[in-house]
């Protein structure tokens, strides 16, 4: 059987719709609508423009219908995490969601034993502290997170993925159920039933929706063609999401030390990983200097560059990216230095995250993945592995589409078996490149 799916993903910097044709051992997709996305600054507070991003996928949605003549049969729909809309009693949204780079979360530190019930890293933006902050929660009866969002405007019905669902900090990480503790305090009926990667998820004109790993980075993790059970990711696109596939999370004091968290993934896995500011710094550079990536790139590999802890917090709102570099690294510096500081700073954040995830979790890798939009990053791809002093296989780019797509497939009965299978796919249908480490 061949199946045909649309897979809606929205990152951070961009969204798109891809068709994917999967079925007979094959898996092809096309790239239907593309459309840029970013934060939208209004009286103070920084937003979201979802109802642009709606428009778009609905565009997405027709363009990939027209294309495909046979019919749809299933979409599915992933985003970054952590946000959320509210809905009041008539299921209208309350308020513009709002950004988790929005400075209303500054200051907040995580109650103690937190850890120990969701293994989550900390991060101020988790949806439980920007619930600290909401002032729309009292007005509210029911949270969406993103993807849950567009799939009730698709479909008309109302669940929360699971994946996605785990980034709140609202998760019990042992039973994967909404913690009766961290939740007695938001209103009843605020989050609703959990559902998980292939179930169903309503219909829209009359095609099913199927819930995939709607954060996007357990879409992504499942469309890393690994050939080894012994590998390392690194989903490099606004963030680097660097760490490993684990059966079972890690909830030592270490680890929460070394700020891992342990997040739930597709069939049951745990994404024991570490956050790293990733290419958001560029993208920040970029804005800033009103310029293109390409060009720079192919300057930086000539330039020497400053290391700076891209982590640090200070990277982490809008606004004059190549002024917060300079300041850290104690140097002015010409724009390909500061490009060249940015990717050895990355490369080495990405060595630290995964030497980390090593000792933490006892499990030792041979190779290392680097999907997303990042895997077109020659420079930062070589750095990357000189850095851990291991191969890395870089691509697809889209992956997280790709996950998506092979996620809705499995469900409809295109393609069958575990997440091996998924990748095995994704390995022979892909290019993909090498890099060895120097
Ligand atoms: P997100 O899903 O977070 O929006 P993507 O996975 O789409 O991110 O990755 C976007 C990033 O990928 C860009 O910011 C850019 O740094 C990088 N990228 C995309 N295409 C290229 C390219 N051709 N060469 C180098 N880097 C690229
Ligand atoms: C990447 C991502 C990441 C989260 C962040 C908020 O797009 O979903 O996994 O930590 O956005």
């Amino acid at each position: 059987m061949t199946a045909t799916v649309a897979a809606v993903d929205l990152g951070a910097s961009s969204g798109r719709v891809l068709l994917g044709r999967v079925g007979d051992g094959k898996l092809h997709t096309e790239e239907v609508h593309r459309f840029p996305n970013g934060p939208v600054h209004l009286l103070g507070t920084l937003h979201w423009d979802v109802l642009a991003l709606y428009r778009e996928v609905l565009t997405g949605l027709r363009l990939a219908a027209e294309l495909d003549s046979v019919g749809i049969d299933s979409i599915g729909i992933d985003s970054w995490a952590v946000d959320y809309g509210l809905l009041d009693a008539r299921g209208a949204l309350l308020g513009n969601p709002v950004h988790y780079r929005d400075s209303r979360t500054g200051g907040i530190t995580p109650p103690d034993g937190l850890y120990e019930i969701n293994g989550l890293q900390f991060q101020p933006f988790n949806t439980m502290f920007q619930l600290m902050a909401e002032p729309l929660l009292a007005h509210a009866k029911q949270l969406l997170l993103i993807p849950d969002l567009f799939s009730y405007w698709l479909t008309g019905e109302r669940g929360a993925e699971y994946t996605n669902a785990t980034t709140t900090g609202l998760i019990d990480v042992r039973s994967g159920r909404w913690s009766a503790e961290l939740t007695r305090d938001l209103p009843a009926g605020l989050l609703p039933d959990l559902r998980h990667p292939g179930d169903p998820a309503g219909t829209h004109e009359g095609v099913p929706v199927t819930a995939v790993g709607s954060h996007d980075t357990a879409s992504a993790v499942v469309a890393v063609p690994a050939e080894t059970e012994r590998f390392a990711y690194i989903s490099c696109g606004t963030w680097s999401l660097v760490g490993v596939e684990l059966g079972s999370p890690v909830l030592t004091e270490e680890s929460r030390a070394a700020n891992f968290t342990n997040e739930g993934g597709v069939d049951g896995t745990i994404r024991y990983l570490r956050n790293v500011m990733g290419l958001w710094l560029l993208q920040e550079c970029l804005r800033t200097w009103d310029t293109g990536l390409e060009p720079l790139l192919r300057e930086a590999a000539g330039a020497r560059g400053a290391v700076f802890d891209p982590n640090d917090p200070v990277f982490l709102p809008p606004g004059d990216m190549p002024a917060r570099i300079q300041r850290q690294c104690g140097k002015t510096m010409t724009r390909p230095e500061i490009v060249r500081s940015v990717l050895d700073s990355l490369a080495l954040a990405h060595r630290d995250a995964i030497a980390d995830a090593q000792r933490l979790s006892g499990m030792e890798v041979e190779v290392v993945h680097i999907v997303g939009g990042g895997s077109h990053n020659e420079l930062l791809c070589q750095l990357t592995a000189d850095a851990c002093g291991l191969p890395v296989v870089a691509g697809p780019a889209e992956a997280t589409a790709l996950g998506n797509v092979l996620v809705q497939a499995r469900a409809v009965g295109a393609v069958h078996g575990t997440l091996a299978d998924l990748r095995t796919l994704v390995r022979k249908s892909q290019p993909l490149r090498r890099y060895l480490p120097r």
